[in-house]
C-alpha cells in the first residue's frame, strides 16, 4: 500500500501536535453591551514622523534603563516649568474627533503613514470593589497607551479589540490619557504593507472605560452544538473566580444552566435544546435575551442558535442544504471621504442593500474583522457572515513572530464574535501563494479556529491553476491546505485579469482534487458608474461589467459542487494602488455600486439571478 500509518514524519516538528491557541486576556466578552464611559469626542493630536516618542531622545531603542521620550515628554503629567526641555505639547495641539482615521482630518494627513499622538482628559470616579478596563475597539496598527503619565501597554493589529486593567492607574477625578498610534506596518505584520485597500491609520473604533466587579465574567460563549445541546462555557476573572456558581438564563426558552467554576475560573454547562427553540436563519433571525450571572456581575447579550455543517460537498444550515447568495463588503471604506468609521444606521443601510437590494443571504466581511455593529446588525437582519483576518497575499510565512501575531489576531476575532449566530465561516487567509512555510502557517491558524470554535466552518480564499484536461480548459483546485479546511474558496477573475474573452467563460470547466463544498469568495470586474459602451467590449464600462457577471454566472451554473459566492464587491472603495486617472482616481471600481450608492448595470444582473436562486436554489 502507498499509505503508511503510524510512522513519524521526516520533519519532527510537523508530527508534534500544534500548540494550543493563544489565550486572549482580557476578553471582556460582549463589551459593547456593558455600561461604559465613552471616550469618543474631542482629542488633541500631534504627529511624530521620526517616532521620537517611542525611542530614546537620540532615536533608536531606549534600552532597558532609560525611559522612552513619551514617558518623559509626551505623556507626562508633571508640571512643565520654563526650563524643561520638550518638543511636543499635545495639550496645546489641534483637536480632532475620535474615533476616526486621521486620513480625513486634514488635507496634509491624507497620505500620512506613521506615528500620531492623541491625548485628552476625562473625569472618572473610583469605586471600591470595582475593576476598570480601558478598551479600544480597534487602533490601526500599533498602539502605545499611557494613563496619567504611566505606560499602560501596547497592542499590534489594526482591527481587533484590546483592553487593559487600569484600576491602579486611574485617578479619582481628572485623568489624562495619551495614545500613540503607528500605522506603519512592516513585512512581518498582518497584513503586510501592500494590500488593495487604504491604510486608515488611527483610533478607528470606540474607546471606552468599563467598570466591572472585582471578580467578573470575562468570557461567556453560549451556542447550539451539533449534538442538540445548548452549551455555555467561559471564564471568570478576579480574586473570587475559583469555585464560584455561574447561572445562564435564557428567559424566552424558560432555560437556566447552572455551572461552577474550577480552580482557574473556567466554567461550563449544557442542557438539551428545548423543542420550542426557534433556530436562527436568514429567513427567521430569532435572537434570545441571555443573562449570565456570577457573584456581583451580570452580563446581558442577544444570541441566536443554529448549526452549520458540511456533508460531502454540501453546506448545511440547521441540517438543511443552503446556497450562499453573497456579496463582499469593505464596511468602513466607501462614501465620499471615508474615515473608517461606521454608524449603526450605515451598517443597517449597507446590509439592507445586500439583503433586500440583491436578495442576498450571506456577506463576506472583507478583509479584516469588521466592527461589532456589523455583526450585531447581521444577527438582527438575518445574513450569514464570512469573517476573516488580514492574512493577505505575501505574508512572511516563515517568521514565527508573524505567526504569533496572526494567531493572536484570530483568537481576538473569534473570542469577540463567537456568540454571533450570523457568523458561519472563519477564514484564515486570502490569496496566499502555496509553499511549505505558508501551508504550515495556515494549517496552524485553521487548527486554532477549529479549537477556539467547534461550531463553525473554516475556510480560506485560495488560488487555483489552469490546465487542459482531456482537451478541456480546466481550473484545477488542489491547494494542499484544503484537507485542513471545511469549505474551499476561490477568488476568480477570468475575463477581467488575464486573457480570457467573456464569451469563453462558460466553457471553462472546474475540477477539484477534494470532495468538499466550493464557494467563489470573489469574482468581479471594474466599472465606473456612468461610463457606457454599447459594444460591451471596453473594460471599465458598465456594460462590460454586466456582461462579465452574466458569463461568470453561466460558468458558475455548471459547477456541481459550487455552494455559494460573494462577488467583489458591493461598493467602490478606496485603494491607493488604483490610480487610473479616468476610471479609478484612487478607488477600486469593482463595486456593483459607486462609493455613493449609484447602482451599476451589473447590480441588476446579480440581483435578478439571486431573486431566482432565492426561489429555486441551484
Ligand atoms: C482580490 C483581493 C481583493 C482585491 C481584488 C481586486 O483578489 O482579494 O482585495 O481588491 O482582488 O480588485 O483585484
Amino acid at each position: 500500500s502507498l499509505f503508511v500509518t503510524g510512522v513519524a514524519s521526516a520533519r519532527p516538528d510537523e508530527s508534534a501536535p500544534p500548540p494550543p491557541p493563544p489565550r486572549v486576556h482580557p476578553v471582556l466578552v460582549s463589551a459593547d453591551m456593558r455600561p461604559s464611559l465613552d471616550l469618543s469626542g474631542p482629542w488633541h493630536m500631534s504627529i511624530d514622523p521620526y517616532r521620537d516618542g517611542v525611542a530614546g531622545f537620540h532615536g533608536g531603542d531606549p534600552g532597558l534603563s532609560s525611559r522612552r521620550y513619551a514617558d518623559i515628554d509626551i505623556a507626562t503629567t508633571e508640571k512643565r516649568d520654563g526650563n524643561a526641555l520638550f518638543e511636543q505639547d499635545p495639550a496645546r495641539s489641534p483637536i480632532v474627533t475620535l474615533p476616526s482615521s486621521w486620513l480625513t482630518q486634514s488635507p496634509e494627513m491624507r497620505h500620512y503613514v506613521g506615528l500620531v499622538w492623541y491625548q485628552r482628559h476625562f473625569t472618572a470616579h473610583k469605586r471600591p470593589g470595582k475593576r476598570v478596563f480601558l478598551r479600544f475597539g480597534a487602533a490601526n496598527y500599533a498602539a502605545h497607551v499611557y494613563l496619567n503619565g504611566k505606560h499602560v501597554g501596547e497592542h499590534r493589529g489594526g482591527f481587533t479589540p484590546f483592553a487593559f486593567d487600569v484600576t491602579k492607574l486611574l485617578h479619582d477625578g481628572d485623568n489624562q490619557i495619551t495614545v500613540g498610534v503607528d500605522s506603519q506596518r512592516t513585512d512581518q505584520d498582518i497584513p503586510p504593507p501592500v494590500t488593495d485597500w487604504e491604510t486608515y491609520g488611527g483610533i478607528t473604533r470606540a474607546i471606552t472605560l468599563i467598570a466591572v466587579p472585582d471578580t467578573y465574567i470575562d468570557d461567556a460563549w453560549i451556542r447550539l452544538t451539533h449534538d442538540g445541546h445548548i452549551r455555555a462555557s467561559g471564564r471568570l476573572d478576579g480574586p473570587a473566580a475559583a469555585n464560584m456558581p455561574v447561572r445562564v438564563t435564557i428567559a424566552g426558552l424558560g432555560l437556566t444552566l447552572d455551572a461552577r467554576t474550577d480552580a482557574h475560573g473556567d466554567w461550563q454547562a449544557a442542557v438539551p435544546a428545548p423543542a420550542s427553540l426557534k433556530r436562527w436563519s436568514p429567513d427567521s433571525p430569532t435572537l434570545y435575551d441571555v443573562a449570565v450571572k456570577a457573584g456581583d456581575d451580570t452580563l446581558h447579550d442577544r444570541i441566536g442558535f443554529r448549526t452549520v455543517s458540511v456533508d460531502g460537498d454540501r453546506i448545511l444550515l440547521n441540517g438543511k442544504p443552503i446556497f450562499l447568495r453573497g456579496i463582499s463588503l469593505h464596511a468602513e471604506e466607501f462614501g465620499v471621504d471615508p474615515s473608517h468609521v461606521i454608524t449603526p444606521e450605515a451598517a443597517r443601510a449597507l446590509l439592507e442593500e445586500a439583503k433586500y437590494g440583491l436578495h442576498a443571504n450571506y456577506v463576506r466581511l472583507a478583509h479584516y474583522p469588521h466592527p461589532e455593529v456589523m455583526l450585531r446588525t447581521a444577527d438582527k437582519m438575518g445574513l450569514l457572515v464570512w469573517s476573516e483576518i488580514p492574512v493577505y497575499w505575501r505574508v512572511d510565512f516563515s517568521n514565527p513572530d508573524t505567526l504569533s501575531q496572526a494567531r493572536q489576531m484570530l483568537a481576538e476575532n473569534i473570542t469577540r464574535d463567537r456568540n454571533r449566530a450570523s457568523i458561519m465561516l472563519w477564514s484564515v487567509g486570502n490569496e496566499t501563494p502555496v509553499s511549505p512555510a505558508r501551508n504550515r502557517f495556515l494549517q496552524t491558524l485553521a487548527a486554532d479556529a477549529h479549537r477556539l470554535d467547534d461550531t463553525r466552518l473554516v475556510s480560506a480564499a485560495l488560488l487555483s491553476h489552469r490546465e487542459k484536461r482531456n482537451g478541456v480548459d480546466t481550473v484545477v483546485i488542489d491547494d494542499p491546505l484544503i484537507p485542513s479546511l471545511d469549505v474551499m474558496a476561490i477568488n476568480t477573475y477570468n475575463g477581467w485579469y488575464g486573457n480570457d474573452s467573456l464569451a469563453s467563460l462558460p466553457s471553462i470547466a472546474w475540477a477539484s482534487k477534494y470532495h468538499k463544498p466550493l464557494i467563489f469568495s470573489e469574482l468581479g470586474a471594474g466599472a465606473k458608474a456612468g461610463v457606457h459602451d454599447s459594444t460591451g467590449t471596453h473594460k471599465f464600462s458598465e456594460e462590460y461589467q454586466a456582461e462579465y457577471y452574466r458569463q461568470t454566472l453561466a460558468m458558475a451554473a455548471k459547477i456541481p459542487f459550487l455552494r455559494g459566492m460573494s462577488p467583489w464587491i458591493l461598493k467602490d472603495f478606496r485603494s491607493p494602488r488604483r490610480q487610473h486617472p479616468v476610471y479609478q482616481q484612487g478607488w477600486n471600481r469593482k463595486g456593483l455600486e459607486s462609493e455613493t450608492g449609484v447602482r451599476k448595470e451589473a447590480f441588476f444582473v446579480l440581483a435578478r439571478q439571486y431573486a431566482r436562486w432565492a426561489k429555486q436554489p441551484p
